[in-house]
């Protein structure tokens, strides 16, 4: 199974909105087979294995990381596969919460006398897709809010200049996480002010589609987020109704949703379910401290990452990473559980999930 785990990672960031899938399968202690899920639409992990086998799976043991499913859907169902390949044994790691399969897999492989064990390294395996699984059950995409910030919590200088926080080796990571997620977000302050590209500078790697929130339609047509528009997506959020504001925008290929506005800033919630509807299924926000407040309040962040310089600014005016108004009192705070640190370079990475509860 920690075989299958390693295979299925290298769909990383090709895989969304479906999960990434390892499958393994052994015969007399031999692995005879081995496969991933290696692109969207593509031919799941268990056919993959399947195809790759160098003598007959009769009798053999399939490691898949998820319920196999048996459903058709842009793939036939890979429950026939493994009846028609006469597999003796199905393990598993994840249950599939996909109502199409969430255990109909195993019931029906069950019925044809294939022994099943389910939840084998099912915390590793689970891991592999925190993603699919919010997406799969709510329609909504998995929100990470990620900041670098000085020990003493800056995001820039009182001055505004923020290059650089962090060293080179987690700015390194945080291309890996642009390659990982399906959108970017940031808010019309960050492309006023720095005027990002907001792309993923790994070769060969999957560009996300960018998310600007601009409540009033401030940022300039030539911002270069519009500019690119045409090849990387780029679609705006704002509340601005007007025709003629919103047209030079659309002209240079940008997507614009006009949305309820809610405390004064973009509805966030009605913009999750209308990314959702066109399979956004994770977001990485990159935003500054009020956009991320907002999204904070609004319950639709699921985890932070959290990149500490060792270094400090000062500055009763500097940047923190939460602005907004905040909490009246620490009783009322975000709790984020399931803590993971690690150094990066010079610097330290936090992760932890938001406590949605
Ligand atoms: C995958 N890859 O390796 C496995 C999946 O539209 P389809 O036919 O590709 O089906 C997608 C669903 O199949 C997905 O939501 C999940 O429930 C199940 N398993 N999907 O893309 C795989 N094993
Ligand atoms: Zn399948």
């Amino acid at each position: 199974m920690r075989r299958a785990i390693e295979l299925a990672k290298k769909g990383e960031g090709f895989t969304s909105p479906n999960p990434m899938v390892g499958a393994v399968i052994v015969k007399d202690g031999r692995i005879i087979g081995e496969g991933y899920h290696e692109r969207y639409g593509g031919l799941h992990a268990e056919r993959n294995a399947l195809a790759s086998v160098t003598e007959s799976p009769k009798g053999a043991v399939i490691y898949v990381t998820l319920e196999p499913c048996c459903h058709y859907g842009k793939q036939p169902p890979c429950v026939d596969a493994i009846l028609e390949a006469g597999i003796a044994r199905v393990v598993t790691g994840s249950d599939d919460p996909n109502p199409l399969v969430a255990g109909k897999g195993f019931k029906k492989l069950i019925e044809h006398g294939v022994e099943v064990t389910t939840h084998v390294e099912k915390e590793a395996c689970d891991a592999l897709n925190p993603v699919f699984f919010h997406y799969i059950q709510t329609g909504l995409p998995y929100v990470a809010m990620k900041y670098a910030m000085t020990m003493d919590g800056k995001i820039a200088a009182y001055t505004g200049q923020s290059k650089w926080i962090t060293g080179e080796e987690a700015r390194a990571f945080v291309q890996k996480l642009r390659h990982r997620y399906t959108g970017i977000m940031a808010g019309a302050g960050t492309v006023l002010a720095d005027d990002p590209r907001l792309t993923c500078r790994i070769p060969g790697a999957r560009q996300p589609v960018r998310i600007i929130c601009d409540t009033r339609l401030r940022i300039p047509s030539d911002a270069n987020v519009v500019e690119t528009a045409k090849e990387i997506p780029t679609i705006l959020a704002t509340c601005q109704a007007d025709p003629d504001r919103i047209r030079p925008f659309e002209e240079k290929g940008c997507q614009v949703l006009t949305l309820p506005e809610e405390d004064g800033h973009v509805d966030l919630r009605a913009l999750m379910r209308e990314l959702g509807k066109r399979q956004i299924d994770s977001i990485l926000l990159e935003g500054g401290g009020t956009l991320n407040w907002s999204a904070l309040k609004s319950g639709i962040v699921q985890k932070v990452y959290c990149f500490t310089a060792p270094k400090l600014f000062g500055g009763a005016d500097a940047g923190t990473p939460v602005e907004g108004r905040g909490v009246a009192s620490p009783g009322e705070a975000f709790p984020l559980t399931h803590l993971k640190v690690t150094q990066v370079g010079e610097d330290l990475l936090i992760e932890g999930e938001v406590d949605t509860d």
